[in-house]
């Protein structure tokens, strides 16, 4: 049996300690200092420096990036905001809206793990659902000068006990370094201040991320909006820009994220022999990572034997693999593939970040520039009923991952690890 190993997962590992490179030099500059207020010495609703020291440094928010990191993005997007509205002209008044996700449950009360909204996460780390990121421009100010405040769910002993511990606003105000933490219930105190004339709300218009949220917030506040002809303007470009160029920071998180999951590839690939159940192959990958420190697997994983790599959204994985049949490992998802060649049925490459498909409203047209990642992973998918093609090739899919870090000086290819080439998969596989 041979094993084609795709990488493509890199986005969902980034709960491990790696060293940090400090912006806080850019945010004196910017004069968006933040001041480090003791961690609550309790558990929070994510892990603190206080509660998870092998995970986090003191001032961090998330593994490997700091209050200054998030400072500086928030601090950047006012400036975008600002830039845009100047060529536009209006009003001085502006706030910004994120919205987490909700808890989405597996049946009755049984959640799924939450997963946070990327675009919430980047702004300022804070991982708990039912919040609200609001970034305002300070009285009689301009941006990029501006508050940040985080809505966040009071904490309460009952949902504790279910749910496990809270952050509530002390635990996160201190642990994300934002200007002020409220109930959530007290959004509704700001919507007066926005039916105010003049004030712009910024919000990610592609659809409602949180329903219940956006019904009790958003909706009354959009009527009034429109009623009051007052401007509503969209943020996901911009945010989208921000995520497209990768820090120091997140780029040495992206290299840790490589090696484990090269790694789990070259464990999965020296341990599987045919005949083998693809779920194997995929509790195997997923051991592997996890174990490694890596966070949780984004998507189910592709492992697709013979023909059905063909299939290129195959997440059953519950087929034996035969001997001699070759194997799709695709640790992530794929969306829509829009390149329609015969036997290449994909695209060639993509962004790569928090998501799979990083920023995917950037074009894949502009030129490159330091502090992208991008995959480059040629195709090539030959269906068993294809008689066009030689008999030997039909009921084959290969693809191969590579993931590239755009730099000043030579590209760095985080996926070099993982074996490749036909030789080195042999060995890996004692073939
Ligand atoms: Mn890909």
């Amino acid at each position: 049996m041979r094993f084609v190993a795709i990488m493509k997962c890199l986005h969902s590992f980034m709960a491990f300690p790696y060293t940090t490179v400090s912006v806080s030099f850019l945010i004196r500059k910017y004069s968006t200092k933040t001041e480090l207020r003791q961690v609550p010495k309790r558990y929070l609703g994510q892990p603190s420096p206080f509660t998870h020291p092998h995970l986090l440094k003191a001032g961090e928010v998330t593994p490997g990036l700091t209050q200054e990191e998030y400072a500086l993005r928030r601090y950047k997007l006012m400036s975008l905001i600002q830039r845009e509205f100047n060529a536009l002209g209006g009003g001085t008044d502006h706030a910004v809206l994120f919205f987490s996700n909700p808890t989405v449950y597996m049946t009755n009360d049984i959640p799924f793990p939450f997963h946070q909204h990327n675009d919430l996460l980047y702004m300022c780390g804070f991982m708990e659902p039912d919040s609200i990121l609001l970034l305002q421009n300070k009285p009689g100010l301009t941006l990029p000068s501006h508050t940040a405040t985080l809505y966040v769910q009071k904490r309460d002993a009952t949902r504790e006990l279910w749910d496990g511990p809270q952050s509530g606003t002390d635990g996160a105000v201190a642990l994300t370094g934002v200007d002020e933490a409220l109930p959530i219930e007290e959004f509704k105190l700001v919507l007066p201040r926005m039916h105010d004339e003049g004030v712009t709300v910024w919000l990610d218009t592609t659809g409602p991320a949180h329903t219940s949220l956006h019904s009790r917030f958003l909706k009354p506040l959009m009527e009034s909006i429109t009623q009051g002809k007052k401007s509503v303007r969209p943020t996901q470009h911009l945010v989208q820009k921000l995520r497209l160029i990768k820090s120091s920071a997140e780029i040495e998180l992206m290299k840790k994220a490589s090696h484990i999951s090269s790694y789990a590839f070259i464990q999965t690939m020296h341990s599987s022999k045919a005949p083998v159940d693809e779920a194997f192959i995929y509790a195997k990958f997923e051991f592997e990572c996890r174990s490694r420190g890596a966070n949780i697997l984004a998507y189910p994983p592709v492992v697709a034997g013979g023909n059905r790599a063909n299939t290129l959204h195959y997440i059953k994985n519950n087929q034996i693999i035969k001997p001699g049949e070759m194997v799709l490992l695709d640790g992530g998802c794929e969306a829509s593939c829009y390149d329609t060649r015969r036997y290449c049925p994909h695209h060639v490459g993509h962004y790569l970040g928090m998501d799979v498909h990083d920023t995917p409203d950037i074009s894949r047209s502009i030129p490159l520039q330091s502090g992208m990642i991008i995959t480059i992973e040629p195709g090539i998918y030959i269906h068993d009923d294809d008689i066009a093609a030689p008999e030997k090739f039909r009921g084959l899919g290969v693809r191969i991952e590579d993931d590239v870090v755009i730099t000043e000086q030579s590209p760095i290819i985080l996926s070099a690890q993982c074996p490749k080439e036909i030789y080195d998969i042999q060995q890996v596989c004692g073939m």
